[in-house]
């Protein structure tokens, strides 16, 4: 369905996406960011052989949407499929792995990959995802129309499973976020960010923020889905963590990021925006995560959906508006 909506103060670099996927926020709700009614939007177990599907990456592609999903095995091991979708909401996944072709045979067939991120760069769209080589490290690849998929060389060493680049080339480089993080599961992590002329060699690494400050988010943080840029500069949600006495729990915080310079901060929650509190979000097979991936906006009206992991084991989506999001920052701001 196709809503009218305001324009929105803040300006999004983007196109309008007509049929956003899309709930306006209940009446009784003065979060800033609000859960789709009909979470979660894929259930457990939704076909055979897949345990659950969860932190997985969707964009606008043809007039309809195209995911590529984590999906969990009933060997407990994640790999990425390819899902299909008329409304952003209802989803079509092939029972199939994406089988991707090109790589080095080093690096090609990796038992496991993860948490992908998909983005539109130039002619291209990009998946970057944790992929298993010794450990995990951050694979990418690239497609024009989701049949052919080249694997490129991991961007990184072992070990790094959050790799998420920006949607545009900035000073004539290509730019991504990373967590960079031990083989386990993980008791610490910052976001830098590292620049490539050719989505190949990676290097500048720079520092862009670190866990710290509130409890929420004292244990690690990493990005979420690929930054928007806005006229403000980029918008970044991202993960972030407690560890308490039952083990992590995982919210969602947002920053602004200067336009020419990501590594500096302008803005950052010192509130979180969405943490676990529903059912589908507290039990699963891992409780208590919400892990954002993947946002899709209509840049004139600054309508936000984002889909998030929770429990890993289900995909929901929540919404939110690119002034609000803003406002709640310029509020709730710290800089750690
Ligand atoms: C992170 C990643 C995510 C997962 C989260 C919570 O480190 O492995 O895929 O959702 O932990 O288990």
């Amino acid at each position: 369905m196709t809503v009218e909506r305001e324009t929105s103060k803040v300006r999004i670099v983007g196109e309008a996406v007509g049929n956003l996927p899309w709930e306006d926020r209940p009446a009784d709700c003065g979060d800033v960011v609000w859960r789709y009614s009909g979470n979660p939007i894929i259930p457990r177990r939704p076909f055979a052989g897949a345990q659950g599907v969860y932190n997985s990456a969707a964009i606008p592609f043809e007039g309809a949407f195209i995911g590529v999903m984590r999906v969990e095995h009933t060997d407990s091991m994640p790999r990425l499929h390819l899902g299909r979708s008329r409304d952003g909401i209802h989803w079509d996944i092939e029972h199939e792995k994406i089988r991707m072709t090109g790589a080095d045979p080093e690096i090609a067939n990796p038992a496991y990959t993860y948490d992908p991120r998909l983005c539109k760069l130039g002619e291209e769209y990009l998946i970057t995802w944790c992929n298993d080589y010794h450990g995990p490290t951050i694979g990418i690849a690239r497609t024009k129309d989701f049949v052919h998929f080249e694997q490129m060389e991991n961007a990184f060493l072992p070990f790094n499973r959050n790799g998420v680049l920006f949607p545009r080339k900035i000073g004539g480089k290509y730019l991504m976020l990373s967590r960079p993080s031990d083989n386990g599961h993980t008791p610490f992590g910052d976001i830098y960010v590292s620049e490539s002329p050719d989505l190949v060699h990676w290097g500048r690494h720079r520092f862009v923020m670190g866990r710290g400050g509130q409890w929420w988010q004292s244990t690690k943080i990493g990005a979420g889905p690929n930054p928007i840029e806005t006229s403000e500069g980029w918008l970044l949600f991202y993960h972030a963590v407690i560890n308490n006495c039952n083990g992590f729990v995982y919210s969602m915080g947002a920053a602004l990021l200067d336009l020419e310079n990501p590594s500096k901060v302008l803005l950052r929650s010192n509130r979180y925006l969405l943490a676990p509190v529903m059912d589908y979000e507290t039990i699963g097979f891992v409780p208590n995560v919400c892990f954002p991936c993947a946002a899709i906006c209509d840049a004139p009206s600054g309508c936000i959906a984002l889909y998030y992991g929770a429990a890993d084991t289900y995909t929901a989506m929540c919404f939110c508006q690119v002034d609000e999001v803003l406002d709640f920052l310029k509020e709730n701001s710290t800089i750690v």
